[in-house]
């Protein structure tokens, strides 16, 4: 029985905004730092003398190895993915809005990746143009799979929404090439790449082309994964190459690269944050278009324990810097951590992965906890500025002096060394329409993860249905649904009850309806009629979040939220030593949309108080008398992801409480 999302569109002014942003802005300014042509300043994301930050030179690495150019390979070996991710957001861009200036830009590049493809579909311009002979040989740095992954996703993207038969063909290509080399088959490599990616690129490549070996070859990979640990030790043992192919990681632990166990034994989230959520990204497709229910059980595993453990109430995810990793059950240090941009990007597949598996709102909870707040935290306001790590707390002297804070930027870069977050930001940001909506068919049903206002196109047997969302998110928490059908249809159409909502109240037509709230969706199962309009009201009160007792840096606080939105407190509304604030949990705190503030934010104010730094103190380091006063300070909040857009200053989301 057929029932497909056939189209999904988004006009939400808040989003519409981001959009915008990315297509205005955002493209044509990542255009030009690929090429070098942007005078800025391009930042190492921590003080590590092996970061190659000179310039981007990821366009002129794909002109040498295309035999357009003479000179050497510069950057880091997974430079290419910084084009792949660009050539991505372009695709889903030009499917918003087509630019045949920018199409033609694009078709260009495109060409420039074909030239670059070498005679067996391989491509990678450092192993092609540095180190052929060392192809595939030190996978555990390499990046050559996560490179082939990337622009296997961007030229999906890109021949859906162009029919660009180009990209898709050296896509292919490329995936040959990888199932030539991989798999048990005597003479080929039992292994995988040490950063994971092809898994979710090769499942979108199956589902795109129909080609089961696409599948296979991700199954093939995932289930790989851990089962020999001398795998990379190997590699290592028998690599003739005389440098590193990435300096420093050779001490790097088996758990870093998520090799330490089969992907099925894993119980806990370990290793760099990244590769850990695009790994279960890839297994979450995997089991849901392969039906793998050990698979589909290893996810949920996965996830448990990252989201009852291990991540931030701001979506973030890896809690130090040594590794980009995750460290330990409640271990969530607010101003060392990582949280690294792309690791709740990777989140944010995950979850939408796993609402493919099965309808259960904590998934589409999480994903747009990760979205509001960190994602689009890892982006200025003029989309030309970006967070690599996102912290929760910040104390620019600190970040400044600590060298173990040197990860802890105060201010957004125009660019780093290593590049991964703003491209994979404007990826994010051009498909956000892909995440609105899941469809079960077999329940002939249409769930609703996020409200957005847009339109979405169902194909229910040979009907069309428009479903027209309207949402006031995420400032006020009223959504109304329009079905337009010109016959009555029978389906599902299902609505998330987000976590911070206050009593929600649904009409359908102007009749309240009540309320069966099933994994967190109420189900409404009806014979819709042309017109049928649909209220839901999700009632926006500001909250007071706590952290799990054993959360150490988190004890004794609170966190504010508001629907989805994460708060804040930040130096320039309320002066430095944010830590000498203190809040009183009984008090009432007011919300106020502020349409001249960094762009139109929502802010919260509460009277708190301040201790007070007297001469007692002055020259005195500790002491045994000195009394502690306060006075009342107005405490002023506002959404996490808009920070940093002021005047450089400290930063704190945990509020100490009285
Ligand atoms: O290794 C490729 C990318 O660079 C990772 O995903 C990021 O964490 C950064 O290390
Ligand atoms: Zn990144």
């Amino acid at each position: 029985m057929p029932f497909q999302l056939q189209s999904s569109h988004i006009t939400d002014s808040f989003w519409s905004h981001y959009r915008e942003l990315v297509r205005t802005e955002m493209i044509p300014y990542q255009w030009d730092v690929l090429n070098d042509n942007a005078d800025i300043v391009i930042e190492k994301e921590r003080n590590d003398d092996n970061i190659p930050s000179e310039k981007s030179h990821a366009i002129e690495n794909f002109k040498i190895a295309a035999g357009l150019k003479e000179g050497h390979h510069y950057g880091w070996v997974f430079q290419d993915s910084d084009v792949y991710k660009w050539l991505e957001a372009v695709a889903y861009s030009l499917s918003i809005h087509p630019d045949a200036q920018l199409q033609e830009l694009a078709d260009g590049v495109i060409d420039l990746i074909g030239l670059a493809q070498e005679q067996d579909g391989y491509i990678n311009t450092y192993f092609s143009i540095e180190e052929p002979e060392r192809r595939f040989k030190k996978l555990a740095e390499s990046h050559e799979l996560y490179c082939a992954g990337h622009f296997i996703e961007a030229a999906i993207a890109y021949y859906e929404a162009t029919g660009n038969e180009k990209a898709r063909t050296i896509a292919c290509r490329l995936a040959d090439c990888i199932d030539a080399h991989f798999g048990k088959e005597a003479g080929k490599i039992q292994g995988y790449d040490g950063h994971e990616e092809i898994e979710l690129a090769l499942t979108k490549l199956y589902t795109l082309t129909g080609e089961q070996r696409y599948l296979d070859l991700s199954l093939y990979f995932l289930y790989e994964r851990g089962t020999d640990p001398t795998f990379f030790a190997r590699q290592r043992a028998e690599d003739k190459g005389t440098t590193a192919v990435i300096e420093g990681m050779s001490h790097r632990q088996l758990t870093y690269y998520q090799a330490h166990q089969p992907v099925l034994e894993q119980e806990t989230a370990e290793g760099h944050a990244v590769r850990l959520v695009y790994l279960c990204a890839g297994m979450a497709d995997a089991a849901y278009l392969a039906n793998d229910s050990k698979m589909l059980e290893a996810c949920r595993r996965l996830w448990s324990n990252i989201v009852s453990k291990r991540m931030y109430i701001t979506g973030g995810i890896g809690s130090t810097v040594d590794g980009e990793a995750f460290t330990t059950d409640y271990d969530l240090p607010n101003d060392t951590m990582y949280c690294e941009t792309c690791a709740s990007i990777g989140l944010i597949f995950f979850a939408f992965n796993m609402l493919k598996n099965e309808a259960k709102s904590q998934y589409a909870d999480v994903l747009e906890r990760a979205l509001y707040n960190t994602a689009i935290g890892g982006m200025a306001l003029d989309g030309k500025h970006f967070f690599y790590v996102n912290p929760l707390e910040v104390r620019p002297d600190s970040s400044l002096h600590d060298p173990g804070k040197s990860h802890v930027k105060v201010t957004r870069p125009a660019w780093f060394g290593c590049a991964c977050c703003p491209p994979n930001l404007a990826r994010l940001l051009t498909s956000l329409h892909q995440y609105v909506y899941t469809i079960h068919p077999q329940q002939r049903a249409v769930y609703t993860n996020l409200y957005v206002t847009g339109t979405a196109e169902l194909k229910l047997d040979d009907q069309t249905v428009q479903l027209e969302q309207t949402s006031e998110l995420p400032w006020e928490g009223n959504v109304a649904f329009q079905v337009h059908t010109d016959q009555p249809i029978d389906f599902t159409l299902a609505l998330r009850i987000p976590y911070w909502s206050g009593e929600p109240v649904l009409t359908v037509n102007g009749e309240s309806v009540s309320l069966d709230i099933k994994d967190g969706f109420v189900s409404l199962n009806r014979t819709w009629q042309k017109g049928d309009q649909l209220k839901l009201t999700l009632p926006m009160e500001i909250r007071q979040y706590s952290a799990h007792p054993l959360v150490r840096s988190d004890w004794g606080k609170l966190a504010i939220g508001r629907g989805p939105l994460i708060f804040c407190a930040e130096q320039e509304d309320n002066g430095a030593n944010l830590h000498l604030i203190r809040v009183y949990s009984n008090q009432q705190a007011t919300y106020r949309f502020d349409p001249e503030l960094l762009g139109g934010v929502g802010t919260i104010e509460w009277q708190v108080e301040r201790q007070q730094v007297g001469a007692e103190w002055e020259q005195v380091l500790y002491s045994s008398v000195a009394e502690p006063t306060y006075a009342p300070h107005t405490l002023k909040l506002i959404p996490y992801y808009s920070w940093a857009n002021r005047t450089p200053g400290e930063m704190q989301v945990w509020l100490n409480k009285a």
